[in-house]
This record gives C-alpha cells, sequence and structure tokens, in this order.
C-alpha cells in the first residue's frame, strides 16, 4: 500500500481518507462541505504558514481553530514538548506540572479558583455542565442558537417551537428525553431569558454561553444582553458558565471574562471551560470555578468525572510553554492591534470593492460578514451573504491565504503573523472582491 501520498496531492489524500475515515476527515468542519471543493492535505506548518501535500504555501487563519496563538513551532514549546515527551509520555499519576498549569490558569482568571484537566473542550464543556447539575440538585440548562459547546449529548440541541419551549436535538443518536432539560433561546435576547426564568428559574442548574460567539463566525453578547443574565442567574441561583474554549487567553490574556468585567463593574462568570489555547495545540482543554461548586468532583464529592490522559505530561508541558509566552508584556497588545489591522483592512477592501463587509475583531480572534452590519443572533448570521462568502473563500485559498472553511466560524491571528501576510492578505482580499 503506497504510504507517499504526495504523488497525487489533496484529491489522492482526500480519496484515500475517505476509503478509511468517514467522510475522510476526523471532525467534519475539514471536509469543506459548507464552501465546497477538496480540503488541503496539509503536510507542514510553520510560523503563520501551512504547507499542502501539493507543496502550495497558505498563510493560515485557522491556527488548528486557535490554539496556535503563537504560530506553529515556536522554539520554545517544541523545546518544551521534547523535553518533557522525553521524561515520559503518560504516567496515569499525578504530575507537578499539572499543578504549575492549573496555577497557571488561575493566575490569569481571577473568577476560578481551581481547575479540573481535561483533553477536550467537549469533555471539559460536559464535565462542566454535569457538575453544574450535581452542584445545584437542579436537571434544567439553558444554551444559546449558534452557541456551540461540543458534541455532548446534552448540548447538541436547536431551539424548540415556542419561546422557553424545551430543545430538540441537532444530532440522530440523541434521544429527545436527553435534550428535554434543555432550553435554548436566542443569543442576546433579553426578553426570551426573562421568560425562561420566570418560567423555570428554580429548576435552572445553569446557562451556558459563548460570551463572544465564535461558532456563529463572531458575535458578541451584547452588554444590556450579559449585565441581565448575571442579574438573572444570580437572582435564581442558577450558574453561569462561560464556554472560553474558543475566547479564553485569545481574545483577552482574561478571556472574554475581562473583557465584560471591563464593560460591568464586578461582572464575573461563576464556572468557565477553556480549551484550545491552554494546550498549545495539543489535546488539553479545563474547566473551573469556586472552590465551593469544584469540590463536588469525585474524588471530593457526589459529581463524577475521570480521563486516562487528563493532565497528560505532554500536552502540559505544551500548555504551559504557551501560556508563558502569551503573558510576556505587550504581547496581546501587539496581537489585537495586528488582529484589528486586519479587519480594518477587510472592511476597507470591501468598501473600495462597493461589497457590503462587516468586520469585527477581540485580542486574536476575528470575523467576517457579507452583509450591511455585524449579526447579533443565529438567524441574522444565516441571512448574511454566504455565496458570496464561498466564494471569497476559494479566492483567497487561491491566493494562498487559508480561512475558515466555513461562514459560521472565527478566524484566528498568531503573533508569527507579520507586515508581510497582513499585506499579502489584504492584497489578496481587494482581488477576491473583484469577482
Ligand atoms: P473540542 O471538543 O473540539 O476540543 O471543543 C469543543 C468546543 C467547545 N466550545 C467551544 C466554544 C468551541 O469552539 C469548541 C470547538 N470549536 C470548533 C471550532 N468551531 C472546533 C473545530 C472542530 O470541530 O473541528
Amino acid at each position: 500500500m503506497s504510504t507517499d501520498v504526495n504523488a497525487g496531492g489533496n484529491a489522492a489524500a482526500f480519496e484515500r481518507a475517505q476509503r478509511v475515515i468517514p467522510g475522510g476527515v476526523n471532525s467534519p468542519v475539514r471536509a469543506f462541505r459548507a464552501v465546497g471543493g477538496t480540503p488541503r492535505f496539509i503536510s507542514r506548518a510553520e510560523g503563520a504558514y501551512l504547507w499542502d501535500v501539493e507543496g502550495r504555501r497558505y498563510i493560515d487563519y485557522i491556527g488548528s481553530w486557535g490554539p496556535m496563538i503563537l504560530g506553529h513551532g515556536h522554539p520554545a514549546v517544541l523545546d518544551a514538548v521534547t523535553r518533557a515527551a522525553r521524561q515520559g509520555l503518560s504516567f496515569g499519576a499525578p504530575t507537578e506540572a499539572e499543578a504549575e498549569l492549573a496555577e497557571a490558569i488561575i493566575e490569569r482568571m481571577p473568577t476560578v479558583e481551581q481547575v479540573r484537566l481535561v483533553s477536550s473542550g467537549t469533555e471539559a464543556a460536559m464535565s462542566a455542565l454535569r457538575l453544574a447539575r450535581g452542584a445545584t440538585g437542579r436537571p434544567k440548562i439553558i444554551k444559546f442558537e449558534g452557541c456551540y459547546h461540543g458534541h455532548a449529548d446534552a448540548l447538541l440541541v436547536k431551539a424548540g417551537s415556542g419561546l422557553a419551549t424545551f430543545g430538540h436535538p441537532t444530532s440522530a443518536g440523541v434521544p429527545p428525553e436527553v435534550v428535554q432539560h434543555t432550553l435554548v433561546l436566542e443569543y442576546n435576547h433579553v426578553a426570551q431569558l426573562e421568560e425562561a426564568f420566570a418560567q423555570h428559574g428554580s429548576q435552572i442548574a445553569c446557562v451556558m454561553i459563548e460570551p463572544i460567539a465564535g461558532n456563529m463566525n463572531f458575535v458578541r453578547a451584547s452588554v444590556p444582553f450579559m449585565r441581565r443574565l448575571r442579574e438573572l442567574c444570580t437572582q435564581h441561583g442558577a450558574l453561569l458558565v462561560f464556554d472560553e474554549v474558543m475566547t479564553g487567553f485569545r481574545v483577552a490574556l482574561g478571556g472574554a471574562q475581562a473583557v465584560y468585567a471591563g464593560l460591568i463593574p464586578g461582572f464575573k462568570p461563576d464556572m468557565s471551560v477553556f480549551g484550545k489555547v491552554i494546550g498549545g495545540g495539543m489535546p488539553l482543554a479545563a474547566f473551573g470555578g469556586t472552590r465551593a461548586v469544584m469540590s463536588q468532583l469525585a474524588p471530593l464529592g457526589p459529581v463524577y468525572q475521570a480521563g486516562t490522559l487528563s493532565g497528560n505530561p505532554v500536552a502540559t508541558a505544551c500548555g504551559l510553554a504557551t501560556l508563558r509566552e502569551i503573558r510576556k508584556p505587550g504581547f496581546f497588545e501587539a496581537l489585537s492591534a495586528r488582529t484589528r489591522q486586519l479587519a480594518d483592512g477587510l472592511a476597507a477592501a470591501g468598501r473600495e470593492a462597493g461589497v457590503p463587509l462587516a468586520t469585527d475583531s477581540e485580542g486574536g480572534m476575528f470575523g467576517f460578514f457579507f452583509a450591511e452590519a455585524l449579526p447579533q443572533n443565529y438567524n441574522a448570521v444565516l441571512a448574511t451573504d454566504k455565496e458570496r462568502f464561498n466564494r471569497f473563500f476559494h479566492a483567497m485559498l487561491a491566493r494562498g491565504v487559508y480561512l475558515a472553511p466555513a461562514l459560521y466560524e472565527a478566524g484566528f491571528v498568531s503573533a508569527a503573523h507579520g507586515d508581510a501576510e497582513l499585506d499579502a492578505t489584504l492584497t489578496a482580499a481587494r482581488e477576491a472582491l473583484k469577482g
């Protein structure tokens, strides 16, 4: 069996993969089904760049969907990972590095007193959900249309038929009774929040939210909405769970909760979910909260949660090396400025071309929509020009710029993206928008 997939390029690699892996991918978004065409099979990455198996180079704005905030192959990260690997890949026993990483997370997230390390954002969100239910003794949860918290059954839910009715599964294989306690509301809709708490307040264990929704491309929770959400959770004894898998250590060193604490005096979530950046590209995520809530977890308390590779020493070393770099003075200021420069440059290119193009960014995360204004909820995102997005995606890919292959995904800039990469990106965008 040939192992040299370079011979036939991306198409041959895709053909081969589809024979042995469903859809040829290990995560659906990678298959390019939202934008069409053949996915690029990556052979290597360095700095701000990816190379595919045909040797084509791309400026990378996916960054593994967020983790690669330093860029690919940062020397300090590679050194830490190599050294850790030589000490041992996995022990199934505690290591000091896990406490060090927990300390590093807590140091930057003052609302978090303790964290549990796991291996994926799905696992972290699922565990946070179980913990919220266990800590409150309540069954019901609220999530929002357009927010994604991984693929745990209870979170694969779309809005019910009427206001404040319970959700329906978004996936086959999820029995309706599994999601009967999941209420799905419209993002940024204060009246629906009021109604849901009025009807179910004493039964609601938690509200889980992406504070800046990167799974709707880039939609911010409004300040009035977030303020009211905090008030209602406090009033009814529900836990406010910030899913910061994407925004944590990405939109600011202190995550989106730092952004909202700057906008709403005294604001803080009750629990937080992290991933992506804290693993630096390796399988590592976490969930955390107050000591009182976290102490409900096994082995201390009645809420069970476990994992063979949780806190894996190599992944932990990768995450620690990454966090050491991003907390250096000036790191986030430079990354934020660079990302804002990109977002503003894309908007300017839209204006020059006479194309409605709304953009936004926070820290090292950005989004853009072919629309006159930034959408405020999922339905508004659906109403943006998807066909134009897909044409733009392919026009940019052909010019060596790799954007997220789906309208509903955010983009990510790394510290390795410099003037040359931004200039090339904006030149490509001006050309692509003429099409
Ligand atoms: P993972 O299980 O994929 O590590 O994390 C799930 C998750 C949880 N919460 C948020 C806010 C997330 O964005 C994610 C995963 N993000 C997607 C990108 N939209 C990962 C890419 C993929 O599914 O392949």
